[in-house]
Formats: structure tokens, sequence, C-alpha cells
């Protein structure tokens, strides 16, 4: 079932918002995803916010990019919050302490994890919209730290060289709250958080939380998990961030699927961004470049690809949309790419306005609850993307119409959208949803 498409005049006006949206959270050379919730400088969300800035203000999108690299670590890591905003955040700078281990060359707070590497993607994008020798002069100056971060990626995260990646935190992921990430997280809770969850006291932790002071309890992640995300942080403050360390503790790894298939089009790009300037890739990463795109296919199993638990080399078979992201990466063989895409558009998977992120028959599921089951603009339009290059140009179509839609019909560019009815839920004037919104629309008219 599809929904019903809005006006030109509704689209227009829609526009005009998430032009608003970008100008209000603009904190200068970078935006920040919600002023409220989220006041300072994400690593992905800056990248889809470029996305759609390029059609505005393409030298805006360019230092959009570029003031990510304020906040590398000498080590090559991009950190996923830049705390570079003026307000509170309920995971800030204290919970970190990242001034204790290292320095930035912008001398800005961060936090001590990553986030999806989408910043070659919104390179490209960006590049597109420059004139060739202004679109080189842009590659050479991200090139060095994009290197040094991919580099990064591999040499402290894959030190066995099995081709993919180990995430630390659910944060890195993207998707805080996914069931594939929580089976993992709750086990390290510490008892007494393991207790008030049993004894289903989150209702009383509630009044301790600050992220819930624009969008209700019960749209975010629960009080419990919430906590052991922030007693995790603990741990990884500990082993000094330094995955060596990390390892010997009990802190949840995983081979996250939607992390590596976003890496695995982030090296496709960073050996195009190099081409673009006359270089070839280091061959070490041209070589870990292959070899992921190679070890992909491990996560595969029974029709569906599966983040892997790095602990014990276990699939973690929840149902999410993760595994959609395979189609992004470009690796699913020809062959699978029909089966994978009839899982996708499975009513339980697709009701009415883009992809759930949990199918609606999931025990976990919640239409409202942030990674248990809403939709999210960024996840349609990487799946779109992939479906373009998968050879289903007409559902690519069919997904960026009813995010158009969805959006104009919840009247508002909310952080995410039930999935069911597609009432707009979060943070209400989010960023990469008006981003994202600009660019849909543009190729819409294109
Ligand atoms: C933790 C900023 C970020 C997004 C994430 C989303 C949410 C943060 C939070 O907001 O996470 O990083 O505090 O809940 O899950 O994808 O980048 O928009």
């Amino acid at each position: 079932m599809s929904v019903p498409a809005p006006s030109s005049d509704v689209l227009a006006q829609l526009r005009i918002s998430a032009l608003r949206v970008l100008a209000d959270n603009d904190l200068g050379d970078a935006t920040k995803p919600s002023s409220t919730l989220y006041p300072h400088q994400w690593l992905w969300d800056s990248c889809f916010i470029a996305v759609g800035l390029r059609h505005v203000d393409p030298e805006r999108a360019c230092r959009e990019i570029l003031s990510l690299f304020r906040g590398q670590w000498p080590n090559g890591m991009i950190p996923h919050v830049i705390f570079s905003g003026s307000g509170e955040y309920h995971a800030g700078p204290d919970r970190w302490r990242c001034d204790l281990v290292t320095t930035t060359p912008g001398r800005v707070q961060t936090t001590g994890v990553t986030q999806p590497p989408m910043i070659a993607e919104a390179v490209v994008r960006v590049g597109e919209m420059l004139a060739p020798a202004r679109r080189r002069e842009f590659y050479r100056a991200v090139y060095p730290g994009l290197v040094r971060y991919h580099s990064w990626l591999y040499s402290e995260r894959d030190p066995d060289d099995t081709g993919l990646i180990s995430l630390v935190h659910s944060w890195e992921s993207g998707m805080d709250n996914t069931p594939t990430w929580m089976e993992l997280t709750r086990r390290g809770a510490p008892i007494p958080l393991r207790l008030v969850r049993w004894f289903n006291g989150d209702g009383a932790l509630d009044v301790l939380r600050r992220d819930t002071k624009e969008v209700p309890a019960g749209q975010r992640l629960s009080a419990t998990d919430l906590f052991t995300l922030y007693h995790l942080v603990g741990e990884l403050r500990d082993a000094r961030y330094d995955f060596g360390r990390i390892r010997t503790t009990r802190i949840p790894l995983v081979q996250d699927v939607a992390f590596n298939a976003i890496l695995i089009r982030a090296n496709h790009h960073l050996r195009d961004i190099a081409g673009g300037i006359g270089q070839d890739l280091p061959a070490h990463l041209d070589r870990a470049a292959r070899r992921t795109a190679a070890a992909f296919a491990t996560l595969f199993d029974d029709g569906m690809y599966w983040s892997r638990d790095a602990r014990s080399g276990q699939l973690i078979r929840r149902p999410t949309i993760a595994g959609f992201l395979a189609l992004y990466a470009g690796v699913v063989p020809a062959a699978g790419v029909t089966d994978l895409v009839a899982r996708m558009t499975a009513p339980r998977f697709w009701p009415a306005h883009g992809i759930a992120s949990v199918p609606t028959d999931d025990p976990s599921f919640q239409p409202r609850c942030y990674w248990q089951g809403p939709v999210w603009v960024n996840m349609n339009w990487l799946i779109a993307d992939g479906l373009d290059r998968a050879g289903a140009a007409e559902l690519a179509e069919r997904l960026r119409a009813d995010t158009v839609n969805m959006i104009a019909g919840a009247g508002g560019l909310y952080e995410y959208y039930s999935p069911l009815d597609g009432a707009g839920v979060g943070s209400n004037h989010f960023s990469w949803t008006a981003a994202l919104l600009i660019d849909l629309l543009e190729q819409r008219d294109a």
C-alpha cells in the first residue's frame, strides 16, 4: 500500500521548512541534528546534511564535511560526536573524558567512539556539484584525513584481518536500541540495572533522564538500556578507548552488518576520490577493501544478512532493517537480489510508509520507539540508492516517493515516523530529515 502524493504547493512549502530547519540548526561550519536533543555535531548526520546542503550551497556543504576533521584523533579515528554546540547533551564530554586520552586538531572535545563511515559518500555527492578544478581541490583537502580514518578502522578494529570491522558500542552503529545490539548490550548491564529491568522499574528511572525533555520516554530507548549504554561508556573510558584493552574486557563487540555495508560503499568512493586526484589507494587499503567485500558474504544465512557477535562468532539473528543495507553495499549477488527485495517489500517490513527498522510482527516491535520499529529517512535514502544500482530503479522510485509522501503526510521534519500510520515522532525539526528531503525532491525533479 502506498501513501497519496501531496500537491506541488505542499512540497514547495515543505522545502521551505527544510531550509529553515537547516538554517536554525546551523552552528557555523557544522549543523546540529536538532536544537534541543542533539545540540552538537554528529558524524553521519553531518554527511547526510551535506548531501542536502549541496543543492543549496555547495561551499557550505564542503565545510560541513571538512569540519568533521577538526575532531579527528591523532590515531585517525573520526569521533561520533564533536562537542561544538552550546546546549546540554545527555552524554556530554564529562561522560567521555577523551581529553585525558588524546587531543584533536581543532582542540574540540569529542566522544571516544565512531559512527557509520558515510564521509566518502558525502564527499562524492558534494563533489558532483562542484566545477572540476574546485572538486579536485576539495578532494585533495579531504583525502589524507579519509585515508587515515579508513586505515584506523582496519588497523584498530580488525587487527585479526577478518575483513569485517568490529564495533564496541551501539552508538557506533547509529541504531542505538536496535534489537540486534540490545540483546548483547543487556548482558553487559550491571546487576542493579538488571534488577530494575526485571521488576519493570524503567518508569521510576525515567525521572533521572535528561534525554526525555523534548521527546516522550516511550519514543526513546528504555531507561535501563540507556543507563547500560552509559555504563559501557564508562568501561570504554577505563580501557582508554583502546581496542587492544577493550578486547580483554566483557564489553560487547559486534561485526555490525550496516556499518560494514556502509564501509564497503565508502571504500568504493574512496578509490574514486583517489582517482579524481590522480592517486591510487594505498596498497593496504586496496587489499582491505577487497577483503571486506568478500568477507561480507559470511554475514549471509537463511536468506538474510545479519550482524555477528564478534566474541562468540555467532550471527545475531534478529531481523532488522540493517541487513537490507547489503543492497547499498552493492555486494548482493544478482541471483540474491530478488529474494532480498521480496523480504523487504513484504508488508511486515514495508507496511505503507517505507521500511520499518524492525518488522511489525517482531516481539520487540514498537511503532513509535526509536530504532525498534519506526521508519528513518536516512535508511530509506540509502536503500533506494542501493536499489538503483541493483537494477531495481522502479522500486527505488517507489521508496523515495513513499518517503516524501510520509514526511508530507506527517506535516513535519521529524526524526522518525511510525511505519503504521506515518505519524512523525522523536525530535522535530530534525536536520538529516530536512537535508535528505531536499535531496529527494531534487532527484524527483531531475
Ligand atoms: C547517540 C544524532 C544521533 C544519530 C543516531 C541516533 C541518535 C544519539 C542519542 O541521535 O543517537 O549517538 O543520543 O540518542 O540514534 O543515529 O546520529 O541525530
